[in-house]
């Protein structure tokens, strides 16, 4: 820090200064040892100047300044910036925002936060920023939360919760849903839907809260809760599992809790995928109808700006086929909802 105080204000190349020593900071970040160098030895050029160096011919004239660092001089003398730098920190902020949305829960909204107080990496996070349970979980296993889960895994993953369910009520079920059972060879989590023939959601909702988790906990299966999002919460229950052996990886499991007469809605909404709801939905709408993961409805009364004022008719919600026939579309097998 030689200097550096008082360059604010006296040094005449104060700004040049500024700008290379954020592009070196990037070059640091990205290791780039070379051109670390070629920047540390400009800027210490630079710092010992005492007339504003504003031309590329200028620049090359001086001690340890070659001939693109000294256009880079030039061009921000001219311009007041350098575009190189603007790309880069573009480049860096996609980065940092993809790396902290990856995070389980977090958003964009949430993510540009932080980038917004000044976060640039997960180890910020972990020491400055001030995170929620649900944030810290999500940190804390990113790793793992980020790995593709083998369908061999899912398998034995939900055959734990099958067995702990059955334990309690044999006449339970309890079917693996998602990408699973869309076929995929690997799954981001495990999307387990929970019902028993003829049964209301308060009954199955009292046996899964009360006995199934507490149970699943106790015997070291689920390691997490983590706070449903607003939208799913009552018939949701989420969090993280693992298997029953030292440093398993930890996986995202959601419980779906579903009365016995929603099952045909129900499947429909958690086989997905999402993009594949999203369009069966929209279909269902322009027939006049309302699909939703608690059945299919008509005449639902909408007032201004679309707003739903009331849920409408249930017309049917027990059978996934027959809402596509009701709907007019052809059955599809999950395989084929992937949109
Ligand atoms: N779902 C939806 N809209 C969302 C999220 C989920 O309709 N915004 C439905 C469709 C999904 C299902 O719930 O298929 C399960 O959600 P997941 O997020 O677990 O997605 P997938 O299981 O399809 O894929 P992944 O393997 O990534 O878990
Ligand atoms: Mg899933
Ligand atoms: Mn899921």
């Amino acid at each position: 820090h030689d200097g550096k105080e008082k360059e604010g204000e006296s040094n005449p190349n104060a700004h040049t200064i500024e700008i290379l020593e954020k592009m070196a900071d990037y070059y640091n970040g990205m290791k780039d040892e070379w051109r670390i160098r070629a920047y540390r030895k400009a800027i210490s050029t630079l710092r010992g100047q005492t007339k504003k160096i504003a031309t590329k011919q200028e620049a090359m004239a001086l001690p340890n300044i070659g001939e693109r660092l000294a256009a880079k001089i030039e061009e921000i003398v001219l311009t007041s910036r350098l575009r190189r730098l603007d790309t880069v920190l573009a480049d860096t902020t996609d980065e940092i925002l993809r790396c902290f949305t990856k995070i389980y829960g977090v958003g964009a909204v949430q993510a540009a936060k932080w980038i917004d107080q000044g976060f640039r990496s997960l180890d910020d996070l972990r020491e400055k920023a001030t995170l929620t349970k649900n944030q810290q979980i999500g940190i804390d296993h990113y790793d793992d939360f980020n790995a593709r889960i083998p369908r061999s895994e899912v398998e034995q993953l939900g055959a734990i919760v099958r067995n702990a369910l059955r334990a309690i009520d044999p006449a339970f079920q309890a079917l693996i849903m998602g990408s699973y059972r869309r076929g995929a060879q690997d799954s981001g989590d495990i999307d387990m839907l929970i019902t028993k023939p003829h049964e209301s959601f308060g009954a199955i909702r009292t046996v899964v809260l009360e006995q199934l988790v507490p149970n699943l906990v106790k015997s070291n299966f689920l390691r997490a809760e983590l706070a449903a999002t607003s939208r799913d919460t009552g018939t949701k229950w989420n969090g993280a599992c693992a298997l029953p052996f030292g440093g398993a990886p930890w996986r995202r499991i959601d419980l779906l809790l579903v009365p016995w007469d929603e099952m045909g809605a129900a499947q429909i909404y958690f086989t997905g995928n999402d993009i594949f709801n999203r369009s069966i939905r929209l279909l269902a709408s322009t027939k006049g109808f309302r699909l939703n993961q608690h059945g299919l409805f008509k005449d639902v009364m909408r007032g201004r700006g679309r707003v739903k004022l009331t849920d409408g008719t249930l017309i049917e919600s027990k059978s996934e086929k027959k809402i596509f026939e009701i709907l007019g579309v052809p059955w599809r097998p999950p395989q084929h909802r992937i949109c």
